[in-house]
């Protein structure tokens, strides 16, 4: 063993057990997911592909035993695929299976690849794409000028409006001006279900892709509480496996399409999608994928196709709605005035004068984990930002309900009002006030420890 590491892991374990996190793109997995994911299976080289005989958008057979036990010809480029082919295999089809898609690819390492695979995949150097502003609840790898992608295509930003729905009138404008060839829908702090049907129809008048990143809300859809982009006109949507899907950490694309040999070279047309994504993963953007990683996948999509994950993703929203009328209640202003899906997004300097670095801080001193978050009333190069950003999918995973929402609602507004007396981010540290932040640390882990992590896992 190595002393010094598992150490860190021991302490690890313990920050988890004994706060409350409510990063909204955080989870705890099951003890099945840790398994797979410290398996023997980070051992083996496997580039390329398994066979998708069986799991191809005609067949659909979705026969687990036959997949697990049928040895199929591959498309990899080592041998002693003889584990590794079958377990990718459940792992694809099982995610075909959880989000009605004719085709899955389940070794991006991350949502940033999965994102960066589909714009490489689709577009040349200098294409455009539309997507939703950072600052207005976007993601970094939606066309921040500090990412790779940013320099190779020509993004164009849509935003929000004072709803804090997305602008629908200005993504058409936009759209039908500037004919981009890639139409995003995704975000990483944003409220509500978006208008798949109205965004899909701007799309084919100009012939654009459709593409979702769906990183944050992934378990919402598996578990039926949210629209899928794919069942509305959308022909790619990407998520991590992480957030509300409660998996690894790690990135899957979802597609529409036909399903051919990634031998082939294939024409850039909407319908061989599947197989341009599959080529641009591998060996397009990426070498070998993390076949321990992918076991994972599969254990977790096992999971959330099953009923109680249902009642999970319907928990996660109810107590999400909970928290933001609670906050409310609070002398909180929400962002769009409350949520429809799994976060909140709290304008903590309109609500108390106080900046969402210095609350984020004064609540990590009581064990609640959340982060500060730019609003679009920050601007694009938000260093202070105005607010704070948290959501429901862990503490859901801890069994925690409406009655725990409201708690956490109550020690933050203690909490905000603390901040206000102190005054300043520098005088956090203050021994004035390491009691009261004592005090309610005491009573967060008390209520942390009546809701444990998932069995086995710590
Ligand atoms: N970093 C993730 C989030 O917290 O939303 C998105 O990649």
């Amino acid at each position: 063993m190595d002393d010094i590491v598992f150490k860190l892991i021991e302490s690890e374990k313990n920050r988890q057990k004994e706060g409350l996190e409510l990063i909204p793109s955080e989870n705890y997995v099951s003890s099945a997911v840790l398994s797979a994911m410290g398996s023997v299976l980070t051992n083996k080289y496997s580039e390329g592909y398994p066979s998708f005989k069986g799991i191809s958008p005609n067949e659909k057979l979705w026969d687990e035993a036959k997949i697990s036990e049928e040895i199929l010809p591959n498309y990899r480029y080592y041998g002693g695929q003889v584990n590794v082919d079958r377990i990718e295999r459940l792992a694809i089809s099982r995610a075909m299976k959880l989000f009605h898609a004719d085709h899955a690819n389940v070794q991006p390492h991350s949502g940033a690849n999965a994102n960066e695979a589909v714009y490489f995949a689709w577009c040349e150097p200098g294409d455009k794409i539309l997507a939703m502003n950072l600052a207005h609840g976007g993601h970094l790898t939606h066309g921040s000028p500090v990412t790779r992608s940013a320099k190779i295509y020509n993004f164009i930003a849509y935003g929000t409006n004072e709803d804090g729905d997305i602008d629908y009138d200005e993504l058409e404008r936009l759209a039908l001006s500037e004919k981009p060839k890639i139409i995003l829908v995704g975000y990483s702090a944003f409220m509500k279900v978006p208008d798949f049907d109205r965004v899909a129809k701007i799309g084919n008048k100009i012939g654009a892709l459709l593409m979702a990143d769906m990183a944050h809300v992934a378990g919402l859809i598996a578990g039926g509480v949210h629209e899928n982009p794919l069942d509305h006109g959308f022909h790619v949507m990407t998520t991590t496996t992480h957030k509300t899907l409660r998996g690894p950490r790690g990135g899957l694309i979802l597609s529409r399409g036909n399903v051919a040999s990634p031998l082939k070279k294939p024409e850039k047309t909407i319908e061989n999608i599947p197989i341009l994504i599959d080529r641009a993963v591998f060996p397009g953007t990426q070498g070998g994928p993390l076949e321990h990683v992918i076991a994972a996948k599969a254990v977790a999509f096992g999971e959330a196709l099953k009923p109680e994950f249902k009642e999970y993703a319907q928990n996660i929203v109810k107590n999400a709605k909970a928290l933001a009328s609670r906050l409310i209640k609070n002398g909180f202003v929400l962002q769009g005035g409350g949520t429809e899906n799994h976060l909140v997004l709290v304008n903590v300097k309109e609500s108390y004068g106080v900046s969402g670095k210095m609350f984020e801080k004064a609540l990590d001193k009581v064990g609640l984990t959340l982060n500060a978050n730019a609003l679009p009333c920050d601007g694009a190069a938000a260093f202070r930002p105005s607010g704070v950003r948290l959501g429901t999918p862990a503490i859901t995973t801890r069994g925690m309900g409406v009655h725990e929402m409201e708690q956490i609602a109550d020690w933050m507004k203690e909490i905000a009002e603390i901040c206000v007396e102190i005054g300043d981010e520098e005088s956090l540290d203050d021994k004035k006030y390491v009691k009261d932040f004592e005090t309610v640390h005491k009573e967060v882990v008390k209520l942390a420890m009546k809701f444990p992590l998932p069995k086995g896992t710590v």
